[in-house]
Protein backbone atom coordinates (compact mmCIF):
# COMPACT_ATOMS: atom_id res chain seq x y z
CA UNK A 1 0.00 0.00 0.00
CA UNK A 2 1.45 3.40 -1.44
CA UNK A 3 1.87 6.21 0.91
CA UNK A 4 -1.25 8.20 0.01
CA UNK A 5 -3.40 5.04 1.68
CA UNK A 6 -2.14 5.29 4.78
CA UNK A 7 -2.85 9.19 4.84
CA UNK A 8 -6.20 8.57 3.61
CA UNK A 9 -6.74 5.80 6.62
CA UNK A 10 -5.17 8.66 9.04
CA UNK A 11 -7.30 10.98 8.04
CA UNK A 12 -10.60 9.03 8.41
CA UNK A 13 -9.16 7.86 11.76
CA UNK A 14 -8.06 11.22 12.78
CA UNK A 15 -12.34 11.92 11.39
CA UNK A 16 -13.93 9.22 13.17
CA UNK A 17 -11.64 10.60 16.39
CA UNK A 18 -13.28 13.80 15.83
CA UNK A 19 -16.59 12.85 15.58
CA UNK A 20 -16.63 10.68 18.78
CA UNK A 21 -15.82 14.30 20.61
CA UNK A 22 -18.40 15.81 19.09
CA UNK A 23 -20.89 12.78 20.15
CA UNK A 24 -19.61 12.97 23.91
CA UNK A 25 -19.87 16.77 23.82
CA UNK A 26 -23.28 16.20 22.55
CA UNK A 27 -24.17 13.67 24.97
CA UNK A 28 -22.57 15.59 28.28
CA UNK A 29 -24.37 18.88 27.07
CA UNK A 30 -27.63 17.10 27.07
CA UNK A 31 -26.91 15.29 30.58
CA UNK A 32 -25.63 18.64 31.91
CA UNK A 33 -27.56 19.90 34.93
CA UNK A 34 -29.33 23.04 34.90
CA UNK A 35 -29.55 24.02 38.75
CA UNK A 36 -32.23 26.43 39.90
CA UNK A 37 -31.72 27.60 43.10
CA UNK A 38 -34.64 29.00 45.69
CA UNK A 39 -33.51 32.18 47.00
CA UNK A 40 -35.39 34.39 49.53
CA UNK A 41 -36.73 35.38 53.10
CA UNK A 42 -38.27 32.67 55.97
CA UNK A 43 -41.55 32.03 55.36
CA UNK A 44 -41.70 33.47 52.02
CA UNK A 45 -42.61 29.84 50.40
CA UNK A 46 -39.07 28.13 49.30
CA UNK A 47 -39.88 24.67 50.61
CA UNK A 48 -43.34 24.50 49.75
CA UNK A 49 -42.33 25.09 46.16
CA UNK A 50 -39.59 22.80 46.68
CA UNK A 51 -42.22 20.40 48.25
CA UNK A 52 -44.54 21.04 45.09
CA UNK A 53 -41.81 20.06 42.89
CA UNK A 54 -41.42 16.22 44.51
CA UNK A 55 -45.44 16.29 44.05
CA UNK A 56 -45.34 16.92 40.47
CA UNK A 57 -41.71 15.43 39.44
CA UNK A 58 -40.67 12.96 41.58
CA UNK A 59 -42.59 10.12 43.57
CA UNK A 60 -44.29 12.07 45.97
CA UNK A 61 -43.99 11.44 49.95
CA UNK A 62 -43.90 7.76 51.06
CA UNK A 63 -45.22 6.33 54.36
CA UNK A 64 -43.04 7.23 56.72
CA UNK A 65 -42.17 10.60 55.32
CA UNK A 66 -45.66 11.25 56.12
CA UNK A 67 -45.82 10.31 59.53
CA UNK A 68 -43.15 12.67 60.27
CA UNK A 69 -45.46 15.27 58.68
CA UNK A 70 -47.75 14.00 60.87
CA UNK A 71 -45.62 15.06 64.27
CA UNK A 72 -44.82 18.68 62.32
CA UNK A 73 -48.64 19.62 61.92
CA UNK A 74 -49.47 18.29 65.21
CA UNK A 75 -46.73 20.40 66.70
CA UNK A 76 -47.65 23.51 64.45
CA UNK A 77 -51.63 23.12 65.73
CA UNK A 78 -50.55 23.41 69.02
CA UNK A 79 -47.96 26.37 68.65
CA UNK A 80 -50.79 28.61 66.48
CA UNK A 81 -52.63 27.49 69.49
CA UNK A 82 -50.66 29.09 71.73
CA UNK A 83 -49.73 31.51 69.68
CA UNK A 84 -53.74 32.84 69.07
CA UNK A 85 -54.21 32.60 72.81
CA UNK A 86 -51.64 35.17 74.11
CA UNK A 87 -52.81 37.52 71.22
CA UNK A 88 -55.96 37.66 72.46
CA UNK A 89 -55.05 39.50 75.52
CA UNK A 90 -52.61 41.82 73.21
CA UNK A 91 -55.33 42.20 71.05
CA UNK A 92 -58.00 42.55 73.48
CA UNK A 93 -59.89 39.94 72.34
CA UNK A 94 -62.41 38.18 74.99
CA UNK A 95 -63.26 34.67 75.74
CA UNK A 96 -66.41 33.76 74.90
CA UNK A 97 -67.73 32.00 78.11
CA UNK A 98 -66.22 30.85 81.35
CA UNK A 99 -65.76 27.01 80.08
CA UNK A 100 -63.30 28.56 77.22
CA UNK A 101 -61.58 30.72 79.23
CA UNK A 102 -60.77 27.92 81.42
CA UNK A 103 -59.99 25.60 78.37
CA UNK A 104 -57.33 28.34 77.52
CA UNK A 105 -56.14 28.74 81.15
CA UNK A 106 -55.43 24.86 81.28
CA UNK A 107 -53.48 25.35 77.92
CA UNK A 108 -51.41 27.98 78.60
CA UNK A 109 -50.27 26.96 81.95
CA UNK A 110 -49.72 23.77 80.71
CA UNK A 111 -49.09 23.27 76.47
CA UNK A 112 -47.53 20.15 76.58
CA UNK A 113 -49.88 18.33 78.94
CA UNK A 114 -51.95 18.77 75.19
CA UNK A 115 -49.27 16.92 73.03
CA UNK A 116 -51.52 13.68 72.83
CA UNK A 117 -54.51 15.86 71.29
CA UNK A 118 -56.40 12.86 70.67
CA UNK A 119 -57.45 13.30 74.32
CA UNK A 120 -57.99 16.85 74.53
CA UNK A 121 -60.29 16.69 70.99
CA UNK A 122 -62.96 18.00 72.42
CA UNK A 123 -61.29 20.83 74.66
CA UNK A 124 -59.46 21.82 71.77
CA UNK A 125 -62.32 21.82 69.36
CA UNK A 126 -64.78 24.26 71.79
CA UNK A 127 -61.32 26.67 71.65
CA UNK A 128 -61.17 26.38 67.86
CA UNK A 129 -64.62 27.28 67.40
CA UNK A 130 -65.37 30.03 70.31
CA UNK A 131 -66.12 33.61 68.93
CA UNK A 132 -62.54 34.84 70.45
CA UNK A 133 -60.60 32.54 69.01
CA UNK A 134 -62.16 32.79 65.14
CA UNK A 135 -61.61 36.62 66.03
CA UNK A 136 -57.82 36.42 66.91
CA UNK A 137 -57.31 33.80 63.91
CA UNK A 138 -58.36 36.16 61.36
CA UNK A 139 -56.28 38.92 62.37
CA UNK A 140 -53.26 36.68 62.17
CA UNK A 141 -51.34 38.67 60.08
CA UNK A 142 -51.48 41.54 62.47
CA UNK A 143 -49.08 39.06 65.03
CA UNK A 144 -47.30 37.37 61.74
CA UNK A 145 -49.27 33.29 62.78
CA UNK A 146 -48.31 31.40 60.40
CA UNK A 147 -50.03 30.95 56.89
CA UNK A 148 -50.77 27.65 57.21
CA UNK A 149 -52.92 28.16 60.66
CA UNK A 150 -56.02 28.44 59.11
CA UNK A 151 -55.82 25.68 56.98
CA UNK A 152 -54.49 23.71 59.83
CA UNK A 153 -57.75 24.80 62.09
CA UNK A 154 -59.91 23.74 59.93
CA UNK A 155 -59.32 20.60 58.87
CA UNK A 156 -59.37 19.70 62.82
CA UNK A 157 -61.16 16.94 62.73
CA UNK A 158 -59.56 14.91 60.43
CA UNK A 159 -55.87 15.75 61.91
CA UNK A 160 -57.06 14.38 65.49
CA UNK A 161 -58.36 11.51 64.22
CA UNK A 162 -56.58 8.22 65.37
CA UNK A 163 -55.91 6.66 61.87
CA UNK A 164 -54.49 10.37 60.36
CA UNK A 165 -52.39 9.90 57.51
CA UNK A 166 -51.24 13.39 56.04
CA UNK A 167 -52.44 14.14 52.73
CA UNK A 168 -50.38 16.11 50.23
CA UNK A 169 -52.03 19.20 50.80
CA UNK A 170 -51.46 19.03 54.67
CA UNK A 171 -48.04 18.83 53.75
CA UNK A 172 -47.93 22.01 51.90
CA UNK A 173 -48.93 23.60 54.36
CA UNK A 174 -46.80 22.17 57.32
CA UNK A 175 -44.14 24.44 58.15
CA UNK A 176 -40.65 23.56 59.45
CA UNK A 177 -37.98 26.16 58.94
CA UNK A 178 -34.89 25.12 56.71
CA UNK A 179 -31.81 24.84 58.10
CA UNK A 180 -29.16 23.66 55.64
CA UNK A 181 -29.19 23.18 52.09
CA UNK A 182 -31.30 20.52 50.16
CA UNK A 183 -31.02 19.32 46.73
CA UNK A 184 -34.03 17.15 44.30
CA UNK A 185 -32.48 16.17 40.99
CA UNK A 186 -35.21 15.10 38.62
CA UNK A 187 -36.23 15.03 34.54
CA UNK A 188 -38.19 17.94 33.50
CA UNK A 189 -38.73 17.58 29.49
CA UNK A 190 -35.72 15.47 28.84
CA UNK A 191 -33.48 17.43 31.02
CA UNK A 192 -32.25 17.13 34.34
CA UNK A 193 -32.95 19.85 36.90
CA UNK A 194 -31.62 20.26 40.51
CA UNK A 195 -33.42 22.27 42.50
CA UNK A 196 -31.95 23.64 45.63
CA UNK A 197 -33.57 24.91 48.70
CA UNK A 198 -31.85 27.10 51.03
CA UNK A 199 -32.79 28.55 55.09
CA UNK A 200 -34.27 32.22 54.54
CA UNK A 201 -33.29 32.86 58.21
CA UNK A 202 -30.38 35.50 58.28
CA UNK A 203 -28.19 32.97 60.29
CA UNK A 204 -28.88 30.41 56.91
CA UNK A 205 -27.89 33.13 54.40
CA UNK A 206 -24.01 32.54 55.04
CA UNK A 207 -24.81 29.14 53.33
CA UNK A 208 -26.12 30.56 50.35
CA UNK A 209 -22.98 32.05 48.72
CA UNK A 210 -21.52 27.46 48.65
CA UNK A 211 -24.57 27.65 45.98
CA UNK A 212 -23.80 30.32 43.30
CA UNK A 213 -21.66 28.57 41.18
CA UNK A 214 -23.09 27.23 37.72
CA UNK A 215 -27.05 28.53 38.98
CA UNK A 216 -29.09 28.26 35.40
CA UNK A 217 -31.31 30.49 37.46
CA UNK A 218 -31.78 32.21 40.53
CA UNK A 219 -35.73 31.59 41.60
CA UNK A 220 -36.81 34.59 43.88
CA UNK A 221 -39.69 33.90 46.28
CA UNK A 222 -40.82 36.93 48.25
CA UNK A 223 -44.54 36.32 49.83
CA UNK A 224 -46.70 39.59 48.70
CA UNK A 225 -48.55 39.76 52.50
CA UNK A 226 -45.01 41.30 54.01
CA UNK A 227 -46.30 44.53 52.81
CA UNK A 228 -48.07 43.80 56.18
CA UNK A 229 -45.35 42.70 58.63
CA UNK A 230 -43.07 44.05 60.41
CA UNK A 231 -39.71 42.08 61.46
CA UNK A 232 -39.25 41.15 64.88
CA UNK A 233 -35.84 41.95 65.10
CA UNK A 234 -35.12 44.60 62.99
CA UNK A 235 -38.55 46.14 63.42
CA UNK A 236 -38.42 47.34 59.19
CA UNK A 237 -41.27 46.29 57.01
CA UNK A 238 -40.56 42.64 55.72
CA UNK A 239 -41.30 43.72 51.88
CA UNK A 240 -38.58 46.40 52.17
CA UNK A 241 -36.17 43.80 53.63
CA UNK A 242 -37.12 41.15 50.61
CA UNK A 243 -36.27 43.85 47.98
CA UNK A 244 -33.17 44.61 49.10
CA UNK A 245 -32.22 41.39 49.59
CA UNK A 246 -32.82 41.00 45.66
CA UNK A 247 -31.26 44.18 45.01
CA UNK A 248 -28.02 42.62 46.25
CA UNK A 249 -28.54 39.05 44.68
CA UNK A 250 -28.92 40.73 41.37
CA UNK A 251 -25.59 42.61 41.68
CA UNK A 252 -23.54 39.25 42.88
CA UNK A 253 -20.95 38.56 40.70
CA UNK A 254 -21.38 35.41 41.06
CA UNK A 255 -24.54 35.63 39.84
CA UNK A 256 -24.43 37.76 36.89
CA UNK A 257 -25.00 35.03 34.21
CA UNK A 258 -27.67 33.29 35.91
CA UNK A 259 -31.03 34.31 34.96
CA UNK A 260 -33.75 36.02 38.10
CA UNK A 261 -37.40 34.76 38.03
CA UNK A 262 -39.27 36.06 40.98
CA UNK A 263 -42.10 34.59 42.37
CA UNK A 264 -44.83 36.82 44.17
CA UNK A 265 -46.39 34.27 46.48
CA UNK A 266 -49.33 34.15 48.87
CA UNK A 267 -51.59 35.84 46.78
CA UNK A 268 -54.33 34.29 48.44
CA UNK A 269 -53.29 35.86 51.28
CA UNK A 270 -52.07 39.07 49.69
CA UNK A 271 -55.92 39.02 48.54
CA UNK A 272 -58.00 39.11 51.70
CA UNK A 273 -55.27 41.89 52.74
CA UNK A 274 -55.09 44.19 50.07
CA UNK A 275 -59.29 45.39 50.81
CA UNK A 276 -58.51 45.78 54.71
CA UNK A 277 -55.03 48.04 54.07
CA UNK A 278 -53.40 49.61 51.35
CA UNK A 279 -49.63 49.96 49.95
CA UNK A 280 -49.46 52.80 51.42
CA UNK A 281 -48.45 51.16 55.09
CA UNK A 282 -44.83 50.03 53.27
CA UNK A 283 -44.76 52.21 50.17
CA UNK A 284 -46.40 55.77 51.11
CA UNK A 285 -45.79 57.01 47.63
CA UNK A 286 -48.28 54.62 46.26
CA UNK A 287 -50.58 56.61 44.78
CA UNK A 288 -53.07 53.41 43.46
CA UNK A 289 -56.14 51.73 44.62
CA UNK A 290 -56.74 48.87 46.74
CA UNK A 291 -56.94 46.95 43.83
CA UNK A 292 -55.54 43.47 43.80
CA UNK A 293 -53.96 43.69 40.36
CA UNK A 294 -52.72 47.53 41.29
CA UNK A 295 -51.46 46.61 44.00
CA UNK A 296 -49.48 43.66 42.82
CA UNK A 297 -48.16 45.53 39.82
CA UNK A 298 -46.65 48.27 41.45
CA UNK A 299 -45.02 45.54 43.68
CA UNK A 300 -43.61 43.63 41.00
CA UNK A 301 -42.25 47.01 39.37
CA UNK A 302 -40.48 47.99 42.69
CA UNK A 303 -38.71 44.31 42.26
CA UNK A 304 -37.84 44.55 38.52
CA UNK A 305 -36.51 48.33 39.05
CA UNK A 306 -34.72 47.29 42.43
CA UNK A 307 -33.01 44.49 40.13
CA UNK A 308 -31.43 46.29 37.52
CA UNK A 309 -30.72 43.71 35.04
CA UNK A 310 -29.69 43.92 31.74
CA UNK A 311 -31.74 40.44 31.07
CA UNK A 312 -35.31 40.28 31.97
CA UNK A 313 -36.49 39.55 35.21
CA UNK A 314 -39.56 36.74 34.72
CA UNK A 315 -41.92 37.91 37.11
CA UNK A 316 -44.80 35.14 39.00
CA UNK A 317 -48.00 35.91 40.93
CA UNK A 318 -48.20 32.66 43.04
CA UNK A 319 -50.03 30.14 45.38
CA UNK A 320 -47.75 28.23 46.28
CA UNK A 321 -49.72 25.71 48.45
CA UNK A 322 -51.60 25.18 44.95
CA UNK A 323 -50.72 22.49 43.36
CA UNK A 324 -52.37 23.09 39.76
CA UNK A 325 -51.17 27.02 39.82
CA UNK A 326 -47.81 26.25 40.82
CA UNK A 327 -47.66 23.45 37.66
CA UNK A 328 -48.85 25.86 35.31
CA UNK A 329 -46.58 28.59 36.59
CA UNK A 330 -43.61 26.34 36.77
CA UNK A 331 -43.84 24.93 33.07
CA UNK A 332 -44.73 28.63 31.43
CA UNK A 333 -41.09 29.48 33.72
CA UNK A 334 -39.74 26.85 32.32
CA UNK A 335 -40.38 27.19 28.88
CA UNK A 336 -39.37 30.97 28.94
CA UNK A 337 -36.16 29.84 30.61
CA UNK A 338 -35.42 26.94 27.98
CA UNK A 339 -35.98 29.24 24.73
CA UNK A 340 -34.35 32.63 25.69
CA UNK A 341 -31.53 31.78 28.45
CA UNK A 342 -30.53 28.31 27.52
CA UNK A 343 -29.83 29.29 23.76
CA UNK A 344 -26.95 32.21 25.44
CA UNK A 345 -25.81 29.50 27.88
CA UNK A 346 -25.24 26.93 25.45
CA UNK A 347 -26.88 24.60 26.83
CA UNK A 348 -29.70 23.85 24.41
N1 LIG B 1 -51.77 30.62 52.33
C1 LIG B 1 -50.58 30.36 51.76
N2 LIG B 1 -49.62 29.82 52.52
C2 LIG B 1 -48.43 29.57 51.94
C3 LIG B 1 -48.17 29.85 50.57
N3 LIG B 1 -46.89 29.50 50.31
C4 LIG B 1 -46.38 28.99 51.44
N4 LIG B 1 -47.31 29.04 52.43
C5 LIG B 1 -47.13 28.64 53.83
O1 LIG B 1 -46.16 29.49 54.41
C6 LIG B 1 -45.40 28.78 55.39
C7 LIG B 1 -43.91 29.04 55.15
O2 LIG B 1 -43.52 28.46 53.92
P1 LIG B 1 -42.09 27.76 53.72
O3 LIG B 1 -42.12 27.17 52.34
O4 LIG B 1 -41.76 26.85 54.84
O5 LIG B 1 -41.13 29.04 53.76
P2 LIG B 1 -39.54 29.08 53.47
O6 LIG B 1 -39.31 30.18 52.51
O7 LIG B 1 -39.05 27.75 53.08
O8 LIG B 1 -38.98 29.50 54.90
P3 LIG B 1 -37.50 29.17 55.52
O9 LIG B 1 -37.29 27.70 55.43
O10 LIG B 1 -37.55 29.67 56.93
O11 LIG B 1 -36.53 29.94 54.68
C8 LIG B 1 -45.82 27.31 55.29
O12 LIG B 1 -46.69 27.02 56.34
C9 LIG B 1 -46.57 27.23 53.97
O13 LIG B 1 -47.59 26.28 53.98
C10 LIG B 1 -49.23 30.44 49.79
O14 LIG B 1 -49.09 30.74 48.59
N5 LIG B 1 -50.40 30.68 50.45
MG1 LIG C 1 -37.74 26.46 53.93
Amino acid sequence: MGCGGSRNILLTVQQEHSRQIDISIAKERKIKKLKFLLLGDSGSGKTTLFKQMRILHKDGFCLSERMDFKAVIIENLLQYTEIILQNMAVLNIAFDDQTTKEYADKYLTNANAFQNILDFRLELKCLYNSGGFQACMKRGQEYCLGDGAQYLFRSFDRIASPDYVPTDQDILCARVTTSGVTELNFDFKGKILCMVDVGGQTSERRKWIHCFDNVTAVIFVTAMNFYFQIDDLTRKSKLLQSLALFRSLCRNKYLSKSAFVLFLNKIDVFQILIKRKTLQCCFPEYKGDNSFSDSSQYICNQFITAGRRTDDVYCHLTKAIDTENFDRIFNSTMAILLNQNLEITGLL
